[in-house]
């Protein structure tokens, strides 16, 4: 545009100059901007103490340590502290029950994943009404004939695999039937997925990228927590054949405990649109970005008692009645929370019933899951379970 409307006959050079001129200009008021915005930035951290910083590293390095280090900071630094990914980009974790609900209830921008997730403003709404429908309870109970399908697929490949001594790896299979379901139940698409892996494989992907990313859970796959059944065992089995799906009490709780200690979203990031302050004064200003510590506050020990001990006796409607609202999101919570958080409810606990009334489940005590949160919480070296048939006669 500039060379349109200059005057033909100008000096090339004045030009360059004038469009270097043009950039400079551009080039300061950005980074005043960006002064200004960081000013205002560390004067609201200030109230926000973390762990010690690396001026270069900031303060996260490896993957795989990083949930524990977490939790030993959120000892320290109590409701919410800074993490610095290098010495420009930092996250404000949230890991307090009231500053999440503060959050949630905004829209806010997504940070994260592809589609809706990264939408934000008109569109999202727009994509997210038109969806929404689609997920509501009564239109997902015919979808349970689709899950069942995919799961007893699952199971079958299982029997095959037991073998005496050897436990079998769970969450690749598992990611492979929730990716068959999906296709099943929003695309009516039968991919035989879980057989013939062409499907997948067709993404230009060579044979060891596919095969590493299915150990580690696929690419589609979310992480499902996989239930090991002890004592309640034989007590969930029976409750899941007499129960119809919207009820199955316990299994439910066992689901819901399961999600707790191992929230399959560690973490939701957000921009705040707007500042925004906090019940008890503190505040953060427009631009921050956020991250509301599911991982965190699942494990605050205000809100539960002995957070590391696995017990679905906290989601007894008695004992859960008192509960804070935001101290259990495993789905998010507000506007942006989980569309499918009714359909993968149902998926869990068709693909837990089932599984229980075929097989008994027991851990491999040397391949105990090590923990690594990515997009979705994995497990670094797979789920290895020994499964057990069980004789019904
Ligand atoms: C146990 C399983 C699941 C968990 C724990 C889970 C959790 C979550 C969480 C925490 C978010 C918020 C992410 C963010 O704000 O950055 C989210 C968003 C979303 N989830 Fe899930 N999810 C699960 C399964 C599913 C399934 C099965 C579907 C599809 C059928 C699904 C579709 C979505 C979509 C479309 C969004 C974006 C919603 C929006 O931005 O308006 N999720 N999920
Ligand atoms: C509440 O939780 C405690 C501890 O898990 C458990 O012992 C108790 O039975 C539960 N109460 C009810 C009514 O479910
Ligand atoms: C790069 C890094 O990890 N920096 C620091 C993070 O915080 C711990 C203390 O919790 C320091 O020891 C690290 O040097």
């Amino acid at each position: 545009h500039i060379l349109l409307v200059l005057p033909p006959g100008k000096d090339v050079s004045q030009i360059l100059y004038l469009l270097t001129m043009l950039c400079l200009t551009c080039m300061v008021l950005k980074a005043i901007k960006l002064y200004q915005w960081r000013r205002k930035l560390n004067k609201a951290l200030k109230s926000f103490p973390g762990p010690p910083v690396h001026w270069l590293f900031g303060n996260i390095t490896g993957r795989g340590k990083d949930l524990d280090k977490l939790l030993e900071w959120s000892k320290k630094y109590a409701r919410a502290f800074p993490v610095w990914f290098g010495k420009f980009v930092v996250f404000v974790s949230l890991n307090d029950a009231d500053y999440a609900k503060a959050v949630c209830a905004r829209g806010g921008k997504s940070r994260a994943g592809k589609g809706l997730l990264t939408l934000h403003g008109p569109k999202w709404f727009q994509h997210r009404k038109l969806l929404t429908p689609g997920f509501h309870y009564g239109v997902l109970k015919p979808y349970v004939s689709l899950i069942t399908k995919s799961t007893q697929v699952m199971l079958d490949k299982w029997e095959h695999l037991i073998t005496q001594e050897k436990s079998v790896e769970l969450f690749g299979h598992v990611s492979l039937m929730t990716l068959d379901s999906i296709l099943k139940c929003a695309f009516s698409h039968e991919s035989n997925c879980q057989i013939d892996r062409s499907p997948v494989r067709s993404t230009g992907k060579t044979q060891q990228q596919q095969e590493e990313e299915e150990r580690a859970g696929g690419s589609h796959g979310y992480c499902l927590p996989v239930l090991l059944h002890r004592e309640g065992g034989c007590h969930s089995i029976s409750l899941a054949c007499r129960d119809d799906l919207g009820k199955m009490p316990y299994t439910t709780m066992c689901i819901k405990e399961s999600i707790r200690i191992f929230p399959p979203v560690p973490f939701v990031a957000r921009q705040l649109s707007k500042p925004i302050t906090f019940h008890d004064g503190r505040y953060l200003p427009e631009g921050t970005l956020v991250g509301i510590n599911i991982y965190l506050i699942h494990r605050d020990p205000s809100l539960w008692k002995d957070p590391e001990v696995f017990d679905p006796m906290r989601f007894s409607p008695e004992n859960s009645s008192q509960r804070h609202s935001h101290a259990f999101v495993p789905f998010s919570a507000g506007a942006r929370n989980c569309i499918g958080q009714q359909f993968a409810m149902i998926e869990m606990k068709v693909a837990i019933a089932l599984s229980l009334l075929r097989f008994e489940f027991s851990p491999n005590p040397a391949k105990i899951p090590r923990k690594i949160p990515q997009v979705v919480l994995r497990s670094k070296n797979g789920i290895h379970v020994h499964l057990k048939k069980i004789d019904w006669h």
